[in-house]
C-alpha cells in the first residue's frame, strides 16, 4: 500500500512492534510512554515509537557528554569531512526521505524532497564552513601583546524542533553545531517520529563507520516532558527552540533562567505588498505558493497581503482563479498542490477562525470550508481561503495561525502598507512586489520592513539556507542556517597573550608599590 511502501523504502515497518526512538549512540531504547505516528491524508495509524523516561533522559545527557569530550577534538576539517558523509548518505536517500516527510506531515512530495535538500544544502555550506570558522588577531595597545578572539565547542546543543519541518530544521541545526564540536541532541516534534527516526539512523550509520561516538547526534522522542528537561538541565550549553510564541516565551525564560543560551525562531505572520507598477505575472504565483503551499503551515506563509488600490481587483481576480483550480488531496501524488493540515486540532483552528472572520463581517472571496476530497474522509483537508476583513483594527491580523487563510487589505500609499507590515508583534518575514528602486529602497531601509526577511519581487516563504534565517520581536531574534549564524554554536574566547618582558596595564593604569 501508499504508507507501507514509503515506510519499507527506509526500513520502517514496526510490523505491529514498536520502534524505538531514543539513540544515544550506544544503540537504539525508549521505555517511556509509546506515541503514535499518524498519517493526516488518511489518517491510518503509521507507527508506534518508544519515548524517553526521565531516568534515560539523564542517561542520554550524561552519554552525549562523554560523547562531546572526544568529538570536541577532532579537527574541524576532519567534523567536516564526516559530514560530507552525511550529505552523500542523505542524498543517496532523498527521494524516499522526501516522501516519508509527506506521508507523516503531509505536505507535497516536491516540498518534502526540498526539505531534504535543504539539510543536504546546508550540509555544503557547513563542509566549507569547518575549514573557515575563523577567529580574529586583534592589534593591542600594549607593546609585545596579542589579542585573539578564539571559537571552541559550546558542548550539548539540544535542538527542540517543530512538525512542519520535521527534517529541514533539524538539518540547519545539525550541520552548525556538528562542525563546531558539539554534541546535539535532537526533540523532535511527537508527532513526526518517524522523520526523526529515518534521519538519525543515516546520521548515525556514517559516524559509526567513521568511529564517532554517535552520542553527538542523539534523539529523544518526547513530549513536553522531555523538552523541559532539556531546558532545564545545567548540561545543556545551548536550546534551539522552533515553535509557537506561546512555548517559545516558556523555553526562552527556562533557559535564561538558568543562563543558557537560547535561539528562539517563533511565530511569522508574514506579509506581501503589491505595488501598482508590480509585475502580476510573477507575483499572483508567488503569492499563491506563499500562501498555499505547505497549506499555510510554514512559519515564513504568506498570511497578510497588502494591495495596492489600483491593482487590487486585478490582482484579486487572477489570485481567485489560481484558488479556484487548486488540486487537493493526497500529498503523495506528483499534481497535488495542497495537502492536508498536519492535525485535527489545526483543522479545528482553521474552522474557529473561518467563522471569526464570517462573525466580524469579512468579505470571504474564496474557501471558508473543511473538506473532504473523495476518498480521504479522515485526512485534515480544509479549502484555502482568502478574505478581505472589514477593518485593520482587529485581533485576527496579529495572530499566527498555521492554515492557508490569507487576508487582504487595500492600501493607497506605501507607507501606509509599511506600517501595517510592521503593526504585528511578530517580525519574520516580508515582500513586496515594485520594479521603482526608490520603493524598494524604502522597504529594506531603516523605515521600511523590521522583518529578518525582507524580500523585493520574491515572495515571503522558501528562503535558501545561505542567509541567516530568522526573524525579530516576538519571532524571537534568533537566527538559524546560513550568514553568520554558527558563531551561535560556539564559545567565544577573548584572549590576551603577552610575550614582553613587561606587563603593563590597559589604559595605562599605574598599580605600581
Ligand atoms: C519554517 O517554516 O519553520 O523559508 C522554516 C522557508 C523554508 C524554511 C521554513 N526554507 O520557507
Amino acid at each position: 500500500t501508499r504508507a507501507s511502501n514509503v515506510l519499507s523504502a527506509l526500513g520502517l515497518e514496526s510490523q505491529g512492534g514498536v520502534l524505538p526512538g531514543v539513540y544515544t549512540g550506544r544503540g537504539w531504547g525508549g521505555t517511556g510512554n509509546v506515541v503514535a505516528s499518524k498519517c493526516p491524508t488518511t489518517g491510518e495509524h503509521l507507527a508506534d515509537v518508544t519515548t524517553a523516561t526521565p531516568a534515560e533522559f539523564h542517561s542520554v545527557i550524561e552519554r552525549s557528554r562523554e560523547a562531546f569530550h572526544s568529538f570536541r577534538m577532532l579537527p574541524a576539517p576532519r567534523r567536516g569531512e564526516i559530514l560530507r558523509q552525511i550529505r552523500e548518505a542523505l542524498a543517496a536517500k532523498r527521494d524516499s526521505l522526501g516522501a516519508l516527510v509527506s506521508l507523516e506531515m503531509g505536505k507535497i512530495l516536491s516540498e518534502g524532497i526540498g526539505e531534504v535538500q535543504e539539510f543536504i544544502d546546508i550540509c555544503d555550506y557547513a563542509v566549507g564552513l569547518s575549514r573557515m570558522m575563523n577567529g580574529q588577531v586583534i592589534a593591542s595597545e600594549r607593546p609585545g601583546h596579542t589579542i585573539l578572539e578564539v571559537p571552541n565547542p559550546l558542548g550539548l546543543v539540544a535542538v527542540i524542533s517543530a512538525f512542519n519541518f520535521p527534517v529541514a530544521v533539524y538539518g540547519w541545526n545539525l550541520a552548525l553545531s556538528f562542525v563546531a564540536g558539539n554534541a546535539t541532541l535532537w526533540k523532535p516534534a511527537p508527532s513526526t517520529p518517524l522523520c526523526s527516526i529515518a534521519v538519525t539512523r543515516i546520521v548515525a550509520e556514517v559516524l559509526e563507520k567513521n568511529g564517532v561516538d554517535g552520542g553527538v547526534a542523539a534523539l529523544i522522542t518526547g513530549g513536553h516532558e522531555v523538552g523541559e528537561a532539556l531546558c532545564e538541565s545545567e548540561h545543556v550549553t545551548m536550546v534551539s527552540f522552533t515553535g509557537s510564541e506561546h512555548i517559545g516565551a516558556k523555553v526562552g525564560r527556562k533557559v535564561q533562567g538558568r543562563f543558557g543560551k537560547v535561539l528562539l525562531e517563533l511565530g511569522g505572520n508574514n506579509a506581501s505588498i503589491v505595488m501598482p507598477d508590480a509585475d502580476l505575472s510573477l507575483a499572483v504565483p508567488s503569492v499563491f505558493f506563499g500562501a498555499v503551499g505547505t497549506a499555510g503551515q510554514r512559519c515564513t506563509s504568506t498570511r497578510r497581503l497588502y494591495l495596492h488600490r489600483e491593482i487590487a481587483p486585478r490582482f484579486l481576480d487572477a489570485l481567485k482563479k489560481a484558488y479556484a483550480q487548486i488540486p487537493t488531496g493526497d500529498p503523495l501524488v506528483s499534481s497535488t498542490l495542497l495537502g492536508p493540515l498536519h492535525n485535527q486540532n489545526a483543522v479545528k483552528a482553521y474552522h474557529k477562525a473561518a467563522m471569526h472572520l464570517h462573525e466580524v463581517g469579512a468579505e470571504i472571496l474564496v474557501g471558508g470550508k473543511v473538506k473532504h476530497p473523495s476518498g480521504f474522509d479522515q485526512g485534515n483537508f480544509v479549502e484555502a481561503t482568502i478574505a478581505i476583513p472589514p477593518s485593520q483594527d482587529l485581533d485576527l491580523w496579529k495572530r499566527e495561525l498555521f492554515a492557508p487563510i490569507l487576508n487582504v487589505a487595500i492600501f493607497d500609499e506605501l507607507d501606509q502598507a509599511i506600517e501595517w507590515n510592521n503593526s504585528v508583534p511578530q517580525g519574520l518575514s516580508s515582500s513586496i512586489w515594485t520594479k521603482d528602486i526608490r520603493n524598494i529602497g524604502k522597504f529594506i531601509g531603516p523605515s521600511g520592513s523590521d522583518c529578518g526577511i525582507v524580500n523585493v519581487n520574491v515572495g515571503n516563504s522558501g528562503a535558501e539556507i545561505g542567509a541567516a534565517f530568522g526573524g525579530n520581536k516576538r519571532t524571537g531574534w534568533g537566527r538559524e542556517s546560513g550568514g553568520d549564524s554558527w558563531k551561535q554554536y560556539v564559545r567565544w574566547s577573548a584572549c590576551t597573550i603577552n610575550s614582553s618582558n613587561e606587563a603593563p596595564l590597559a589604559q595605562g593604569v599605574n598599580f605600581s608599590l
